[in-house]
């Protein structure tokens, strides 16, 4: 068997870490071939607890899990580390302006870059999905100037995994129907999942729904505000879909897409589609030998356009905000 993979996740006490965990020590994030050692961050306040989900961890006997250590300094929690879950983060409270969240996460997200920089292996893949998770990538990247820029990942899969269900329940055919979906820019509200260039059992996605109203008053919305709905109906945030969501990005940027299909994954543009180089933005990626690649050559139409430009101007302007702060 191979030599185990360090992967280290912060938050670790979090819903979502818990969901998330055992998970990876079953060996779903990596595949059954591949041992793992966890190295779990948290805050000081929040050990205790992940100490405590660490003794669950020993009482599943994972054949797959070869430690578990824990952390409240991120230099030690990132050393030697392959893989870097990101789901720590300072959650927006009551009167809280987004300078605000977007300083105090600056405050976690700035040491955290560098302390991958400092320690981390050299193949090292990171995925942020605290929010708002493309902007504390960009935080996080801009600290780590010695890992290469691609690395640093931001989580819309899940917003991703929830178009594809919403469409094919639409069209009433099983998920594994719909290929080629794509979710546009940022994690947020502003996103666009994109259906033109989806497609559904070979035939194109809009053109099988033939409805553009329920494109844009109910499918788009629903996806987008999918997370409140969640809040509405459980009375706390998506934990397990966005636990099965990282574990759906890593698995699919480490072993590969299939031939005829592509995932979302927000990655460090390099002027695609037009959006600003260097924004970590969302796009149609495929993925072959660990390595992603933005898929070219899609068609944007004039109803995708505005949608996917305000999103992207949406990224940009959290971009300027967080330049004024002095992170990044
Ligand atoms: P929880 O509040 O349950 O857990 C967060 C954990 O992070 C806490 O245990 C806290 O102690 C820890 N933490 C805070 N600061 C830390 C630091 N500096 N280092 C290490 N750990 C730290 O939140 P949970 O529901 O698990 O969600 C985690 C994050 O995921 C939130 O920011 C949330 O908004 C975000 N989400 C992102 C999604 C995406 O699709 N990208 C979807 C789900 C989720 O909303």
């Amino acid at each position: 068997t191979q030599a185990p993979v360090n992967v280290t996740v912060t938050g670790a006490a979090g819903q979502i870490g818990y969901a998330l965990l055992f998970r990876i020590a079953s060996g779903q994030l990596l595949g059954q071939d591949t041992p793992v050692r966890l190295r779990l961050l948290e805050i000081p306040q929040a050990v205790k607890a992940a100490e405590g989900t660490a003794l669950e961890l020993e009482d599943c006997a994972f054949p797959l899990l070869v430690g578990t250590d824990i952390f409240d300094d991120p230099k030690q929690a990132f050393e030697g580390t392959n893989i870097a879950l990101l789901v720590g983060a300072r959650p927006r409270t009551k009167g809280m302006e987004r300078g605000d969240l977007l300083e105090a996460n600056g405050g976690i997200f700035k040491p955290q870059g560098e302390a991958i920089n400092a320690g981390a292996a050299d193949d090292v893949r990171v995925l942020v999905v605290g929010n708002p998770a493309n902007t504390n990538a960009l935080i996080a990247r801009s600290h780590a100037p010695d890992v290469p820029a691609e690395r640093f990942t931001a989580m819309t899969r899940l917003d991703h995994n929830r178009a594809i269900t919403q469409l094919a329940k639409k069209l009433e055919v099983p998920v594994t129907d719909v290929k080629r979906m794509t979710i546009w820019g940022n994690h947020s509200a502003t996103q666009y999942p994109d259906v033109f260039n989806a497609e559904v059992k070979g035939r194109g996605a809009a053109e099988a729904v033939n409805d553009e109203k329920w494109l844009a008053e109910e499918f788009i919305p629903r996806v987008a505000k999918r997370g409140a709905e969640i809040i509405e109906a459980r009375g706390a945030s998506s934990a397990a879909s966005a636990a099965n969501a990282a574990i759906d990005h890593i698995f699919d940027w480490v072993n590969g897409t299939p031939q005829d299909d592509w995932v979302s994954m927000g990655v460090p543009s390099d002027g695609s589609y037009g959006v600003p180089e260097g924004l970590i933005s969302s796009f149609p990626v495929t993925c072959t030998g660990g390595r992603y690649e933005i898929v070219q050559g899609l068609q944007i139409n004039e109803f995708s356009r505005p949608r996917i430009d305000a999103s992207v101007q949406e990224l940009a302007d959290e971009r300027d905000a967080v330049r004024k702060l002095g992170l990044v």
